[in-house]
């Protein structure tokens, strides 16, 4: 028997406060946790939404060395960018808060002491990297080198982002600081470790025997986490930004941010409700529930559990929704890359369209595998769904009702056998995208939303009663009353996905509110009740905004090459000698041509200041044969003749090529004579 619960705490990871949050964030966290709850607002459940920023970690130092200003000035400016572009989306938090807030200190404080003091903390002296000209240690992140696996020099301690391989800093090749670029010795210090691995057992039952409902993503990674076998884990560092360590001689450490962080949920609840927050955390009769990313599955299922049950205190989490990543236009998204929707952008550029984004970020909700937005599905997507579907019927509904009946609901008159079907059609409905909800399934849940707006569609395209006006006035009457009816629940059954236009939608209808318990009926629109202001619900988007968005994309993808072009290594040395038996000289394009039937070859004909040669070269995919006679080029005059398609070749042209095979023609300013020699 499945249990009652009487209220429900959902959590939504607290985003890192060293940069703006981006579709992904959104996608994969705030939006399916912001659905949810709305739905259980709605169905008049008792729910709490706690978020808030996570400002500890090596991340926001990094970023303060980066902007040369302090970590706390980091997390300020990001945490409100932050907050108010969840608040721009609607994700409705009962608190957004932060983990340097006074509360958040005391109660992580205090949850390290109490562990501290009842012993379940190991202590472990251990060799950790350290700078000895910064004179300090480094954390897994500030740490590059080369990845064991791959070879790539400039990977991470805990990660190498080349090849995707999990490291830690001791399997780097040649480690140094990140930052400093100097090499790295190693040398003593003490943490404090959860002893994870007696928990083992614990979390065996606990996840795979009493959790086999958590999606298969989560439970999968729990169990390949369970079947490596768990070892302690360090919740201590040696860094200056974070809450102190609480416990005498441990100047100069801090809470691992992984060990406060989680505590965040708790504290922000604590922040908001000073008095009561200990029903939603210690009350057997709360359900907590953990929306996260893929990759902090470990930390919500194995780490944080097992320090919520060394405390003792508190409950456990009942379901941890966790999704896969969302891409960028088939291309990971990045941060440091710039590769991003950032969400406080596209408020700038979309405004009043967030539900579009919310809609489309659903629809493609990466829920069981990795998934991709690019900007033409999203424009598709609004187009020919928002716009041409359900904003196309909810606008007939509406307009035909004003014109014929005044703008007040008309009568339903008798029901024909096709309006029965469509009717049986969509009654379901409640109880389809309930199910589906309930089971975190969102992209099916909005889809058979949808689907109401699609019958809706079909009903009006294929009655037609802007055809029966004149004849059957009480006829269009019905279809229309019927028509509203769907309208309505069209509101309630898009109010948890996309708020800002059922709000909207409700103004057209002059409709306060609506139950989620009357999702289905066919008398949420009672005869003669008038309608308020006709307006649309969703505009068309026109592929000029579409290309300003591909082309900022494209702008970022060659700002990226650009940062990261290298030059291929040097060749080993060669004797001077060796390079003056080359002859190169100057000479003069006097006709050039590709080569019959040959695409990659041109024939140059060169002024060399002697008789003239002829030289055959493999550049015709590079260069347009008229651009180039009357140039001054450089070429090897004393290469032996080779015979190429037939023709005599007395030399080679030179040119430059970049490491992705790019050539740029090798020449000389106008002055130089033909012939003259280059060395
Ligand atoms: N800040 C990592 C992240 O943003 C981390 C989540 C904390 S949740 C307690 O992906
Ligand atoms: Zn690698």
């Amino acid at each position: 028997m499945e249990k009652k619960f009487k209220r429900t705490l959902v959590t939504s990871a607290l985003p890192y406060a060293n940069g703006p949050v981006h579709i992904g964030h959104l996608a994969g966290v705030y939006v399916p946790a912001d659905i949810y709850v709305r739905y259980l607002r709605l169905k008049g459940e008792d729910v709490l939404f706690i978020g808030g920023s996570d400002e500890h970690g090596v991340p926001v130092t990094i970023r303060a060395k980066k902007e040369g200003c302090t970590p706390q000035d980091v997390v300020d400016r990001y945490h409100n960018i932050i907050k108010e572009s969840f608040e721009g989306f609607g994700i409705s938090f009962d608190v957004y808060s932060r983990t340097t807030s006074a509360t958040h200190r005391e109660v992580a404080s205090d949850f390290f002491k109490k562990l501290y003091d009842e012993g379940k903390f190991v202590e472990l002296e251990s060799e950790q990297y350290y700078d000895e000209g910064e004179q300090q240690f480094l954390t897994d992140r500030n740490i590059k080198g080369e990845c064991p696996r791959c070879h790539a020099a400039d990977a991470y301690g805990d990660q190498c982002e080349k090849c995707g391989a999990t490291l830690s800093p001791d399997e780097l090749i040649n480690p140094y600081n990140a930052d400093s670029g100097n090499p790295l010795v190693k040398r003593k210090t003490t943490h404090w470790y959860l002893p994870l691995n007696d928990y083992q057992q614990w979390l065996e039952q606990w996840i795979l025997n009493d959790h086999k409902e958590w999606r298969s993503n989560v439970y999968g990674q729990c169990k390949s986490w369970l079947d490596t076998g768990l070892k302690p884990r360090a919740v201590t560092r040696d860094l200056n930004w974070g809450i102190p360590v609480p416990v005498e001689g441990a100047e100069g450490k801090v809470l691992y941010v992984w060990f406060d962080a989680p505590i965040g949920y708790i504290s922000n609840t604590k922040e908001l409700l000073p008095d009561t927050w200990e029903t939603w955390w210690k009350d057997e009769d709360t359900r907590l529930l953990h929306f996260i990313g893929k990759d902090n599955i470990v930390f919500h299922c194995i780490v944080f559990p097992s320090m919520l049950k060394a405390h003792g205190d508190y409950i456990l989490p009942e379901n941890v929704p966790s999704n896969e990543f969302l891409n960028l236009e088939d291309d990971k998204i990045s941060t440091s890359r710039n590769w991003a929707v950032w969400l406080n952008e596209y408020l700038v550029d979309f405004p009043g369209k967030q539900d579009v984004l919310r809609y489309v970020l659903t629809a493609n909700a990466p829920e069981t595998k990795d998934n991709n937005f690019t900007w033409k599905d999203f424009q598709a997507r609004n187009n020919n769904e928002l716009v041409a579907v359900y904003g196309n019927f909810v606008n007939r509904a509406l307009v035909l009702t004003k014109k014929y009946f005044d703008g007040k609901v008309p009568a339903c008159g008798e029901l024909t056998e096709y309006d029965k079907g469509i009717i049986d059609e969509f009654v379901n409905v409640k109880s389809e995208v309930e199910k589906l909800l309930d089971q975190f399934k969102f992209r099916e849940a909005q889809k058979e939303a949808m689907n109401l707006a699609r019958i809706g569609n079909r009903y009006l395209a294929e009655t037609e009663p802007w055809k029966l006006a004149k004849s059957d006035l009480s006829r269009v009457a019905t279809i229309l009353n019927i028509s509203l009816q769907l309208v309505a629940n069209l509101a309630i059954a898009f109010e948890p996905f996309l708020p800002f236009s059922s709000k909207k939608l409700r103004g057209m209808l002059a409709m306060e509110t609506f139950e989620w318990s009357s999702l289905g009926s066919l008398t949420l629109m009672a005869e003669g009740h008038e309608l308020g202001e006709v307006g649309l619900l969703f505009e068309k988007i026109e592929d000029e905004t579409i290309q300003a968005q591909l082309d900022r994309l494209e702008r970022i993808k060659a700002e990226n090459k650009a940062a990261n072009y290298k030059a291929n290594p040097i060749r080993a040395n060669v004797e001077f000698d060796d390079f003056t038996k080359l002859d190169i000289r100057v000479g003069t394009v006097l006709e050039c041509a590709k080569v019959p039937k040959a695409s990659k070859l041109l024939q140059f004909k060169i002024d060399d200041g002697l008789e003239g040669r002829t030289i055959v070269s493999g550049i015709a995919a590079h260069f347009n044969p008229e651009e180039l006679v009357g140039k001054q080029v450089c070429f090897v005059a004393n290469l032996a003749p080779r015979t190429i398609r037939g023709i005599v070749s007395e030399g080679m042209i030179l040119s430059a090529e970049d490491n992705e095979g790019k050539l740029s023609l090798l020449t000389v300013s106008p002055e130089a004579k033909p012939g003259s020699e280059v060395k």
